[in-house]
């Protein structure tokens, strides 16, 4: 059923309680990633009352720090986390503990989903965090572990009527800035600046996800991934090649980010040029490599 029904054409589904997993709470990451390094994305609370057409970084681009699980873990003790909105975003967990858990590794042949693309990711942070409106080029599983999140979802064929970063974008700020994000909040909707809006609003699917639930997410789909609640929210996403492959060739979403690519491409030579020539190379070296 899954596979006629959602793989073949795309659409997404959550699995209720499909992972049986300890609760990934801020204890339990401790006593397994503790010591672990990982990349704090300093976000900030203003970022999300800005018109989004005058943000200068996207994703990867934020402002970010390298700290411990156990120092990410006392700012969200100590309402940093919240106050600055500070968030673990597609913090890759190959190399601990964590990615071998037996229940995770059953989840590619429960979607049928055989080709990994990369491995377990976290995404974890205060209640309050919001992961902008964007798709992916893979098809994804986002793994619910602790607290709840709420996803909002538009399909594929909405791009337009989601206002996109325009392409053009990439010339001046790289990857910094992306254009598989929309500019338009779907808690907030402007119709007159973003007329196409309402037509977008039609085609709008919304979901609670509960520690255990897994959300099936397929190639192109927009969704926008908020933390609820005051205390600490925890998930782990993977991303597949999409099957059948013809999904992905036929939607211009996904060509539109192979060009995004090849646009970034001239600033980022740029960008790693000048960081070879810096005192600090390493770690701005580093910091282009990130933007990746
Ligand atoms: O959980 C999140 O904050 C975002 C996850 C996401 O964007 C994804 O799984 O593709």
């Amino acid at each position: 059923m899954f596979i006629q029904e959602h793989q073949i054409p795309g659409i997404p589904v959550v699995l209720r309680h499909g992972v049986s997993e300890p609760e990934w709470n801020l204890e339990y990451l401790e006593s397994k990633i503790g010591s672990e390094k990982f990349l704090c994305r300093f976000y900030g609370q203003e970022r999300q009352t800005l018109d989004k057409r005058k943000w200068q970084t996207i994703g990867s681009g934020i402002a970010a720090k390298c700290l411990s699980f156990f120092e990410y873990a006392s700012l969200v003790r100590s309402g940093e986390a919240h106050r600055d909105d500070i968030y673990l975003a597609k913090c890759p967990l190959a190399t601990t503990s964590l990615a071998n858990s037996p229940s995770l590794q059953a989840l590619g042949p429960q979607f049928n989903l055989h080709k990994a693309m990369t491995d377990f990711n976290l995404w974890a942070g205060a209640g309050g965090h919001v992961e902008s409106l964007h798709y992916d080029t893979f098809d994804g599983t986002l793994i619910q572990l602790s607290g709840q999140k709420r996803v909002v979802l538009f399909p594929p064929a909405q791009l337009s009527n989601l206002y996109p970063f325009p392409l053009m974008g990439h010339l001046h700020h790289g990857l910094k800035l992306r254009s598989w994000f929309s500019q338009v909040y779907p808690d907030k909707p402007d119709f007159e600046t973003f007329p196409g809006l309402e037509e977008a609003f039609k085609h709008r699917y919304e979901v609670i996800l509960n520690p255990g639930d897994v959300l099936y997410l397929p190639v192109g789909w927009w969704h926008e991934v908020s933390a609820l609640g005051e205390g600490f929210v925890c998930s782990a996403n993977r991303f597949w090649a999409v099957f059948p492959r013809r999904r992905v060739l036929s939607q211009w979403s996904s060509w539109r980010t192979y060009f995004a690519f090849l646009l970034s491409m001239p600033f980022m030579s740029l960008k790693f040029a000048q960081a070879l020539m810096k005192p600090n190379r390493k770690e701005e070296v580093e910091k282009v490599i990130r933007m990746f």
